[in-house]
């Protein structure tokens, strides 16, 4: 019996495949519970739990306390089973093999009484040759460890050192020694997410049956040769040779909008064979080059790939090829030691803004393309160009890189390791490798992906002795460290993909930890790589608290989702913030504490006689208070793009944490669960415009750059206004001469001592007034409105409780909010409650009496409706 680790690619299309069958065997299962005491149908792909509520035999997993509630789900030992019937003729077939693209996790697998193989490993995918156990009528089996009991039986074993973190903090109410287990990472519960570790066939499973030869899989990567001008687009095809004599005959690649079609001559040798091609894209082909959102469009060109074989054998692969360059640059920066970290994508240095992504769900058949394209289109319609697939969750789907290639978003690639040291055994070595081949085969076709990151965190888990560590043992933990992170998974990357670069881990020093020995004493150091920075105890609208780091990959600040998103999953005896509901949904030590303290270092914090009036004016508030410190955080980022100051800065990255949520939970993200956009998604629409001023304070002096993501120079009218707190007329308003900023680049365009600007204002002082600013272009292109508070706001003289109308009609498929207000409103909220969609702009300051916002919905709506759910607050109303 043979076992393939890693064979296939998804990407290959729609191609037919003569010569061979595929048969699913997704669909109905039937599950039975280690004693047989429970057992249900459910549906493949799948999970145990997803089985179970789809059943009525439990009730949503996420309401309430229900992940402690059915712990014992993920502590037994699960069996799915079924009976089926083959549809051809099997006697026909030289090879049939049983397909998983994927299984959660440890299993046994029997075919009709006879096990043909084993997994530890839900990122792997395993092909098992079934020739000869199949029969006309079959019955299969698969016997699941629990995952929990699975990675404490390996911790235990594992004798040569301790492997930290044993637990997660009690906070997270999890479960122990995941890094055990190569499952994601955080089903064992995170610092924002659930403990559900889930059993089940979650990917498609399937039988394959051919004769002769298969193809397996199919990869391109386009390399473009500088000397020459060409692009080289490299095809490798893999095969399965069952043929005891050389296969011959013809291959055709063809791009017909390119006019390429070429014709090779090939022979196939028996057994697992690798064809690569080359197409030569001639120098005069006009290719257009795929670029980020907001650079440029992602044209992409259709290749069909035709293989003619002996005995008329034909197989045909179709996919969509895109062409761009990606380089890290690591240099020497003038007037700084240390090297810089950014990105060239097609030559042009591209500022990365974004976030990094977590799983969508606790459970992965409930991700549907209805939402991944709903949570990636918000990615876009935020001005956010690229998302890190973070190494404590899943290699996502092959959807989600589709629609990344297809929107412009790139895509750093973690492996899928996490906030941890793990063991190095061989059979774990083993199972890594055949993890990260199978995933960089699958996932290298993608342009999105820009960059293979080694793990999470982990470089600084040891340098910075987070598991306490004794300093005699830590060379053998290095050790350690580097073969499984270089010697393993960098040496599994490179071997099956040269064309984007490989850090070690995130944070890292980039070349200098490389030059160090893959590690560094201070692997979050201002001069090299990239840096992860949270500060939740010092006033973050105090930008000098930030690193003026090369490339910021993770920072941030927590929020609760709106109560629309928690009333699906509590009830009333939960609503208020020191309910036992909301302190079983904060995994983040001290979180509900900090939120509060940040947000009273500037706002009043709420204090209604109504105890659910408190509890949504609280929500609001750690909003507008996360809104606001990722706001000044990332504008700090923005503007130190440009500059060196002391030798810090050419700040090329500011992904905050984190874009989407697990599940209805306080948590650092700026979607909620389900997709619902909070204040701070709002805010980075705007913070991330390819056109910003940023405004701030330097010793008493008052500041705005303009930040520019445009290829070419602008020339651009900066608008300055002063707006008392009382009344909706402007104090003053200047408007500057055409000043330039050069094409990506951050500029001092402004600068006034506050004092001067508040005379030149009259009476005004930093208590009554605020400043607006916005840029404006030639033609017609302006900048969002941006503002700078001058005091704290609970301290802001003069603001009045407004009174806010709205008038709702439709334009199509829009629906018009047509506002007025009756004074100054800072941070007006409009909330629609549980009606999907969002609104063009929310969250915002109103100066002016009349504003018109537009709201998209994601699903038909009514004006009734939307009038019916409809509420706005401003930040005087929870006062
Ligand atoms: C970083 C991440 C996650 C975590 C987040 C917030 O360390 O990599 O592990 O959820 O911070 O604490």
């Amino acid at each position: 019996m043979r076992l393939h680790l890693l064979l296939l690619l998804a990407l290959c299309g729609s191609g037919s495949t003569s010569g061979a069958l595929s048969y699913g065997l997704g669909g109905s299962w039937r599950i039975r519970s280690g004693n047989r005491s429970l057992e249900l149908l459910g549906t493949v792909p799948g999970s145990v739990h997803t089985a179970l509520f789809q059943q009525g035999l439990i009730q949503d997993p996420y309401y309430g306390f229900n992940d402690l509630n059915y712990r014992w789900i993920s502590l037994d030992n699960w069996t799915y089973s079924k009976e089926f019937k083959i549809p051809f003729d099997i006697s026909k077939w030289q090879v049939i093999n049983l397909v998983f693209e994927g299984v959660d996790t440890v299993s046994e697998i029997l075919l009709n009484n006879v096990t043909i193989g084993k997994t530890d490993n839900m990122f792997n995918k395993y092909i098992f040759d079934i020739t000869n156990v199949v029969r006309v009528m079959n019955s299969i089996e698969l016997r699941f460890q629990s995952a929990v009991l699975y990675a404490a039986k390996q911790s235990k074993a594992y004798t040569s050192r301790q492997v930290p973190p044993n637990c997660p903090p009690l906070v997270q109410k999890g479960e122990c020694h995941v890094n055990f287990i190569r499952k994601e990472q955080c089903s064992f519960s995170w610092d924002w997410g659930p403990s559900f570790p889930t059993q089940g066939i979650w990917k498609d499973v399937r039988i394959e049956a051919y004769n002769i030869c298969h193809l397996n899989d199919f990869t391109f990567v386009p390399m473009y040769v500088r000397r020459t001008q060409v692009w080289n687009l490299e095809i490798q095809t893999f095969f399965d040779v069952i043929s005891p004599i050389p296969v011959g005959g013809q291959v055709i690649i063809a791009i017909p909008e390119l006019k390429i079609q070429q014709t090779n001559n090939i022979t196939l040798q028996p057994g697992a064979r690798i064809v690569e091609l080359s197409v030569k894209i001639k120098k005069n082909t006009p290719v257009e080059t795929w670029w980020p959102h907001g650079h440029g469009n992602q044209t992409g060109y259709n290749m069909k790939i035709l293989f003619k074989l002996d005995k008329d054998l034909t197989i045909e692969r179709s996919a969509k090829v895109y062409f761009r360059t990606v380089e890290l640059m690591e240099e020497p920066i003038k007037g700084s030691h240390g090297l810089s970290f950014y990105f060239k994508i097609n030559g042009i240095p591209i500022f990365l803004k974004g976030s990094n992504w977590i799983p969508a769900d606790s459970f992965q058949d409930r991700v549907t393309s209805d939402l991944l394209r709903l949570l990636l289109q918000s990615v876009v319609d935020a001005n956010m160009n690229v998302l890190r697939v973070w190494g404590g969750g899943i290699y996502e789907q092959d959807e989600f890189y589709e629609l990344c290639d297809e929107l412009g978003i790139m895509v750093w690639q973690d492996f899928m390791f996490a906030c941890a040291l793990y063991p190095n055994e061989q059979g774990f070595m083993d199972s890594v490798a055949a993890e990260v081949a199978h995933q960089v085969r699958r996932l290298k076709s993608h342009p999105s992906i820009i960059i293979w990151s080694g793990n999470n965190e982990n470089e600084e888990a040891l340098m910075m002795n987070w598991y306490g560590i004794k300093l005699v043992d830590l060379p053998v933990y290095i050790k350690d460290y580097v073969a499984l992170y270089v010697s393993n998974i960098r040496a599994v990357v490179f071997s099956g993909d040269k064309s984007r670069p490989f850090v070690t881990s995130s944070p890292s020093n980039g070349a200098k930890s490389v030059a160090e020995g893959w590690v560094s004493q201070n692997p979050h150091s201002r001069f090299f790589g990239d840096v992860h920075f949270y500060d939740y105890g010092s006033d973050c609208w105090n930008w000098k608290i930030f690193p003026k780091a090369r490339f910021v990959s993770e920072y941030g600040y927590q929020s609760w989702p709106s109560f629309s998103t928690l009333e699906t999953v509590s009830s009333e005896k939960d609503w208020f913030y020191k309910s036992k509901f909301s302190i079983h949904r904060q995994h983040h030590e001290h979180g509900n504490y900090e939120m509060l303290y940040q947000a009273g270092l500037h706002f009043k914090l709420p204090q209604s006689s109504d105890p659910l009036r408190t509890f949504k004016d609280t929500i609001y508030i750690t909003q507008v208070m996360q809104a606001q410190c990722v706001k000044t955080e990332t504008e700090f980022y923005l503007r130190s793009r440009s500059e060196i100051v002391n030798g810090k800065g050419h700040t090329m990255g500011a992904m905050y944490w984190q874009l989407n949520d697990i599940w209805q939970a306080p948590s650092w993200s700026s979607l909620e669960f389900g997709g619902k956009w909070k204040m701070l998604h709002y805010f980075a629409r705007n913070f991330f415009a390819p056109l910003l001023p940023v405004g701030f304070e330097d010793q008493d002096i008052f500041y705005i750059y303009g930040v520019s993501d445009f290829h070419t120079e602008s020339k651009v009218k900066l608008t300055v206004r002063i707006h008392s707190w009382s009344s909706l007329k402007p104090l003053c308003s200047t408007v500057t001469n055409p000043l330039v900023i050069k094409a990506g680049e951050a500029v001092s365009l402004y600068k006034e001592p506050v004092y001067k600007l508040l005379k030149r204002c009259g009476n005004c002082t930093r208590q009554s007034c605020v400043v607006s600013f916005y840029l404006s272009m030639d033609r017609g292109h302006q900048s969002p409105t941006n503002y700078h508070f001058l005091s704290s706001l609970k301290d802001a003289v003069g603001l009045l409780k407004p009174h806010i109308t709205a008038s709702i009609s439709q334009q199509h498929g829009t629906f018009v909010f047509a506002l007025e207000t009756s004074a100054v409103a800072p941070f007006v909220w409009l909330d629609v409650g549980s009606i999907p969609g969002r609104f063009s702009d929310n969250g915002f300051l109103m100066t002016e009496k009349k504003q018109t916002v537009l709201f998209y919905p994601w699903k038909p709506t009514s004006k009734n409706e939307l009038k019916r759910s409809f509420r706005v607050t401003s930040l005087t109303d929870i006062y």
